[in-house]
């Protein structure tokens, strides 16, 4: 019951982003959450990587230049994702929630540049929450 609850709110949170995100654009938006390694493709998308059950729900994803990449904690603990290294966060400028976001909030980066962001979660450096985003 409780994860199903954790999951609705974590829903309504992705909905709620992509609308606001998305004003005055006149693509649908695809959220892929729930498999190993994320593809955006085509038109610009939003894709939503999220913290549930002390994980990452996928912790590759390829995107494209101007696609968003939602981070949504569905977690108890805290989550403070950010570019590596830690705990400089340099090697993808702007990459920084900078502050850790309790259950129920959630953090948007755009990625405008070609390249990896490899990324950590700067509550909690550990190899559990560490992730890498390919924009192409
Ligand atoms: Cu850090």
């Amino acid at each position: 019951m409780k994860n199903a609850v954790i999951a609705i709110v974590a829903v309504v949170v992705i909905i709620i982003g992509i609308f606001f995100m998305n004003r005055g654009k006149t693509i649908a938006p695809t959220i892929t959450n729930s498999v190993p390694v994320a593809v955006s493709r085509g038109p610009v998308k939003t894709v939503a990587i999220n913290y549930v059950n002390g994980a990452l729900s996928i912790k590759t994803v390829i995107v494209n230049t101007g696609d968003t990449v939602l981070f949504v904690n569905a977690d108890a603990k805290p989550h403070w994702p950010a570019s590596d290294p830690h705990p400089a966060h340099t090697n993808c400028p702007g990459f920084d929630a900078l502050h850790a976001l309790a259950n129920g909030q959630s953090y948007a980066m755009t990625f405008h540049n070609v390249g990896v962001c490899t990324f950590h979660d700067h509550s909690n450096p550990s190899a559990a929450f560490k992730g890498t985003i390919t924009v192409q």
